[in-house]
């Protein structure tokens, strides 16, 4: 079997027993583990003058190996062209993109330097597994290096459709790094067939009848692999920290209250604003909810380095202030906004205390938060999943969620309304209705096709 290298902008702590902070990690340690490898990336340090060597840790046949960035790699390529450029760009917010040839040659510099750090430890039988935005010209460095490797990119996010995409200048030379890869995966059918239809329209690819793709003088494998959950342990986790100490807090603070959850990175991808003001509408319109609902947003700041992240800070802060001044009582208060994270325990304690799972992004690559509320759920009462259809978890779920248009104020409204009054009978089908789907296809499966489609790519360069 041949060792897995995964690359990621950044790198779980890798020791046995160690608590990884969600899927993607569990993920990635287990596929790690079964076949032995390498896990890359930035150490998240930034220092003046870094080592040429990685910083190299062990556990059993697993490596991780991290390398540290200077202030300026840090400014033009993480805070620069991956998140004021790919970021917004690829979440369909061109009003918000910036261009830079600066940042992009930092981009650059930066893929190739990681390149160039973790070409030495590479095997002839390796398979190299990249992830998302950060990385996108990685592969294409090593097989400039002479690396002949199998390589795959999976990318987080959503691709946008080609109409959005050509506004980057340098479009071409980031599609024509994704062709270096062996087999290249998105979330959804929607994302893969928008990247398609890009190959199609501006680089004269041809599709064969085996279903590859011919384009840039390279044949590649271009798949959907929607990721998910570690379903059967969040069931599990989540039915035990039920009885916990915070969960109990929680529940006797809402003094039989109906609680709605959001639970989202602050980021102005997740459709945060218009979610406070569907909110707002709820009260307006359906007055009986007054006094008898709660609406709890947690939102720990991310990417704050950024100036977009500071607006939306902002934002949502006068928002929430707003909203609460209007409909606050002296014994309730309607919004309870949280700049803050909780361990992923608690979370699932809070997801199954709250009668709805509050999920509106405006655009999202997958948004496993969706998933992990509907797990979480005791299936004798489990609470209604209010999703957007602009999530790419949508398509999966939609069996049971009730799914909403996210700058449909009102009919987000209308939708929170129909799941605070929806029957027990309803809920139970339409929970049942979702966790037959993420039962099946949960992270392991995820993991697994992917595994299974680089292994099977020719070992070509
Ligand atoms: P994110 O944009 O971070 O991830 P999401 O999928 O919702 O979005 O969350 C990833 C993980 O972080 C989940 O396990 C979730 O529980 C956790 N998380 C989110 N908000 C949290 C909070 N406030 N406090 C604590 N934990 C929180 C990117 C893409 C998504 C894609 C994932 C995985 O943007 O679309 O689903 O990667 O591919």
């Amino acid at each position: 079997m041949s060792r897995i290298v995964v690359v990621s902008n950044r790198v779980a702590p890798i020791a046995e027993g160690k608590a990884s902070s969600g899927g993607l990690a569990v993920a990635v340690l287990a596929a790690l583990r079964k076949s032995g490898g390498i896990w890359f990336g930035w150490s998240g340090n930034v220092t003046e003058s870094p080592s040429a060597q990685p910083t190299i840790s062990e556990s059993g046949k697993l490596t991780s190996a991290t390398v540290d960035l200077t202030q300026r790699d840090y400014e033009e390529y993480y805070n620069g062209f991956a998140n004021s450029t790919l970021w917004p760009l690829f979440h369909y917010r061109l009003d918000l993109t910036e261009f830079s040839r600066r940042t992009y040659a930092g981009y650059h510099r930066v893929n190739s330097l990681f390149a160039s750090r973790l070409a030495p430890m590479l095997r002839e039988d390796d398979m190299v597994w990249v992830h998302d935005y950060h990385l996108i010209p990685f592969g294409e460095q090593l097989r400039q290096m002479g690396h002949r490797q199998r390589m795959g990119f999976y990318l987080h996010t959503p691709w946008p459709v080609p109409e959005i995409l050509v506004a980057l200048p340098n479009h071409e030379t980031l599609v024509r790094s994704l062709c270096a890869y062996d087999v290249v995966g998105f979330q959804t059918e929607r994302d893969r067939a928008a990247f398609i239809s890009y190959l199609l329209q501006e680089a004269g690819a041809e599709i064969r009848e085996d279903g590859l793709v011919s384009a840039y003088g390279r044949t590649i494998r271009v798949q959907a692999f929607p990721i998910s959950i570690e379903t059967p342990d969040i069931e599990k986790l989540a039915a035990a920290v039920a009885a916990s100490r915070q969960a109990e807090r929680l529940r006797d603070s809402l003094k039989d209250r109906d609680l709605i959850i959001g639970v989202d990175r602050l980021d102005y991808s997740k459709g945060l604003p218009q979610r406070f003001q569907a909110f707002n509408d709820l009260l307006e319109h359906y007055p009986d909810n007054r006094g008898g609902v709660i609406f709890m947003q947690v939102a720990p700041p991310t990417r704050t380095e950024v100036p977009e992240y500071t607006d939306i800070r902002r934002e949502l802060e006068t928002l929430a202030g707003h909203i609460n001044g209007l409909f606050a009582e002296f014994d309730w208060v309607p919004i309870r906004y949280l700049n803050r994270s909780f361990a992923r325990r608690t979370l699932l304690g809070f997801y199954r205390s709250a009668r709805i799972g509050l999920v509106t992004p405006l655009r999202d690559g997958m948004n496993l938060v969706a998933k992990e509320y509907v797990a979480a759920q005791d299936p004798e009462d489990p609470g209604v999943l209010v999703l957007s259809r602009f999530a790419g978890a949508a398509p999966e779920l939609s069996g049971g969620a009730l799914i909403v248009n996210p700058y449909d104020v009102e009919g987000v409204a209308e939708s929170l309304q129909r799941g605070l009054t929806m029957p027990l009978d309803e809920r139970r089908e339409r929970h049942q209705a979702m966790m037959s789907v993420l039962r099946e296809c949960d992270i392991g499966h995820w993991r697994e096709r992917f595994v299974d489609a680089l292994s099977s790519a020719p070992y070509s360069g």
